[in-house]
């Protein structure tokens, strides 16, 4: 260590006791610029900075232990983030059109997906964006499968299926009788359903109106159980069912697992039933919403639910979905609530069922349910009252097992494997670890309390613990994500980018170790999987596939077989891609005439990616290896048009182009 000043050789010991003293020698005097202690100091990184540098380096070439996905909130996709490097790996679009993948650039797949979730859409306009919000990983045995993800359209009250072999959206499904949705994406434990609930709620009449004036009489909640089929992981709309809630704002909710397996839970708030400044009081809704001390958790069975709802004339046919009504669902006894402190917002479920965790948002105080608790009340009809629809309130104190004051805001919670839980406080702009309860193996006189806290940059919103919605969380890594960047970053304009940041849970306190900006959207929830669970992953597609269904296209075309076919103003182009050209490679059409790609990349090597886009034509679509895409246009223009490939993907890429020539 000749030759560090003072501070470097500090910064050296720290840095080599964190990698371990074996290597000391190595670590500080082998290396070409210096010893690690001289880069940290020439850098002038802190001991915890570079050690930080070092828990989240990945190394080139050497993978992340885990991938986050994240909602991209309004920007309508999602991200795959490796962690704990923190580096964007992918971003998928889901509701929003997306050039680089040829996501909605009218080719068939994209185009299909979107448009199936526009048809029907609330206003019958083609939605071109979405509010994506909480991803939901796939799950067998309340352990996450890789197969598939689902997420949210906050917006417009739309469900989408994101496939894990080939990270592509593969459907997107318009919810019937509901407006907006927050209260999803949550997979029961074997993926049987999803459930997604409503935020606002809307008036159940035959033409979707109802003045405000009669906003309890016709004005409904829903919480909807998206069947999922087992083979695709498809929502199947004719095997799922609805439940009417009252005209509560319902917000965040999770599913049981384990314990609370069969059930379900979301939080309210806006039980006050405030429609702004239509009030007979005429203030607005944040202080209309704001009168009651308590607000009502929902706790629904659905395994009881999906019974009654395939029992002969308990269900009523709304929109096409099966609907449980409020007064079945009260008869039936599938709807209980609970009081939860005014205003909450998350509500999450430990890792093995027992707890049901309620943050506060305007109240300093996690409070926590018992599922036993929650059981037993319901089974001796403990109830505190009925609220003005009829359903049993249980009582306060029967349920709840304890509040931990936590600090200012409140929000979400995660956990670890060791009965901790973590929730973000937005408020106060940080992190705080308390301990659950016996039941998560905590011991008695350690139960419930607020154990450490870390500052996070800035006012955090969810956090994601590693497999933390699962029966396994394992307690390693925490991601902050955060809603204000500031002084984070260079400044470069006035939107500023989100923040995420890494936080180490290995040891007793939490440590930020890095943080990365989110350049693009808005992640509010993310999961973290495991890599290793993500093998179904391909890497080709068998050649000549229809990604859509990952069976053979019918629109395939074989090496020799190119060719182009006319019927009356209809023209089919069978064409094949590969390095470095497209066959055929003229096209001549008349003005008026439709025109259809149907271009089949017949690479069989991975990452050997093309694109197919037409000037002018508004049209650019992504083929991966062994894919293929139909892409439709119409001729209107009489001119010469060179379409091109639009992906670098080899010496003779720029040769890669072709003619298409609209006749007069
Ligand atoms: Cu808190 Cu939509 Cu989950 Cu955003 S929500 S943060
Ligand atoms: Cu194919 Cu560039």
């Amino acid at each position: 260590m000749r030759g560090l000043n003072g501070r470097a050789a500090l910064v050296a010991i720290a840095v080599a006791a964190l990698i371990g003293g074996t290597i000391l020698g190595r670590v500080t005097s082998g290396l070409g610029g210096g010893g690690l202690g001289e880069i940290a100091a020439s850098r002038g990184l802190t001991a915890d900075e570079a050690a930080g540098a070092l828990k989240s380096f990945v190394a080139p070439g050497k993978y992340d232990e885990y991938v986050l996905l994240a909602s991209g909130g309004h920007s309508g996709q999602v991200h795959f983030v490796g962690i704990p490097s923190l580096r964007l790996l992918k971003t998928v679009p889901v509701f929003t059109p997306e050039s680089w993948a040829g996501y909605g650039q009218k080719a068939d797949s994209g185009e299909a997906v979107l448009r199936g979730g526009s048809s029907t859409a609330k206003n019958n306009e083609q939605l071109t964006w979405g509010d994506t919000h909480h991803p939901a990983l796939s799950e067998t045995n309340g352990t996450y499968d890789g197969r598939w993800a689902y997420i949210n359209d906050r917006a417009n009250g739309r469900l989408a299926m994101i496939d894990l072999r080939d990270f592509k959206t593969k459907q997107i499904i318009d919810l019937p009788n509901m407006g907006t949705s927050h209260g999803g994406v949550f997979a029961t434990p074997n993926t049987e359903y999803v459930h997604v609930s409503s935020m606002q709620p809307v008036p159940q009449t035959p033409n979707g109106y109802a003045p405000l004036e009669q906003y309890a009489e016709h004005f409904r909640g829903m919480s909807a159980w998206i069947a999922i089929d087992p083979a695709t992981g498809r929502g199947d709309v004719a095997r799922s069912f609805q439940i009417e809630l009252p005209p509560y704002t319902q917000d965040l909710g999770d599913v049981g697992k384990k314990a609370s397996a069969g059930f379900g839970f979301i939080n309210s708030y806006n039980t006050e039933m405030s429609v702004g400044t239509a009030d007979r009081e005429g203030k607005p809704l944040e202080v209309g919403a704001a009168k009651n001390d308590y607000d009502f958790l929902h706790i629904i069975d659905w395994q009881k639910a999906q019974t009654v709802a395939a029992t002969a004339g308990k269900t009523v046919l709304r929109n096409g979905m099966r609907v449980i009504t409020l007064q079945t669902a009260i008869d039936d006894g599938l709807l209980y609530f609970a009081p939860e402190p005014r205003s909450p917002h998350g509500v999450d479920v430990s890792p093995d069922g027992n707890y049901i965790v309620v943050g506060g948002k305007l109240d300093p105080h996690a409070t926590i349910y018992d599922i036993d608790m929650i059981k037993k009340a319901i089974a001796d009809r403990n109830f505190s009252g009925r609220d003005r629809f009829g359903v049993p309130i249980l009582k306060f104190e029967a349920v709840v097992a304890a509040q931990v004051e936590l600090g200012a805001g409140p929000l979400h919670t995660q956990f670890d494997n060791k009965g901790n839980a973590f929730t973000s406080l937005f408020l106060e702009s940080a992190v705080a670890k308390f301990t659950l309860g016996p039941k998560a193996g905590v011991a008695a006189g350690n139960a419930f309390k607020l154990v450490d806290k870390v500052d996070a940059h800035y006012n955090i919103g969810h956090l994601a613990t590693t497999e933390g919605d699962t029966v396994s969380a394992d307690g390693k890594y925490l991601v902050a994500l955060n809603k204000w960047s500031i002084d984070r970053y260079p400044t470069l304009g006035t939107l500023k980018p989100q923040n995420m940041q890494l936080i180490d849970l290995s040891g007793e306190k939490m440590k930020v170790v890095a943080e990365a900006p989110v350049g693009y959207g808005e992640p509010h929830y993310a999961q973290i999987i495991k890599l290793d669970r993500l093998a179904k992953s391909l890497q080709v597609y068998p050649v000549g596939t229809d990604p859509l269904t990952f069976r053979p296209s019918t629109h395939a075309t074989a090496l020799g077989r190119q060719r182009i076919e006319r019927s009356g103003t209809t023209v089919d182009v069978y064409m094949t891609v590969m390095r470095s050209h497209f066959a055929p490679d003229v096209v001549r059409v008349k003005k008026g005439d439709t025109v259809r790609f149907h271009l089949t990349s017949v690479e069989t090597t991975a990452d050997a990616t093309h694109g197919f886009a037409i000037p002018g034509y508004n049209a650019q679509v992504s083929l991966d290896p062994g894919e293929v895409v139909s892409i439709e246009i119409k001729a209107n223009t009489v001119g010469t048009f060179s379409f091109y490939c639009t992906e670098f993907c080899s010496a003779l890429h720029l040769e890669m182009q072709g003619w298409l020539l609209v006749e007069p």
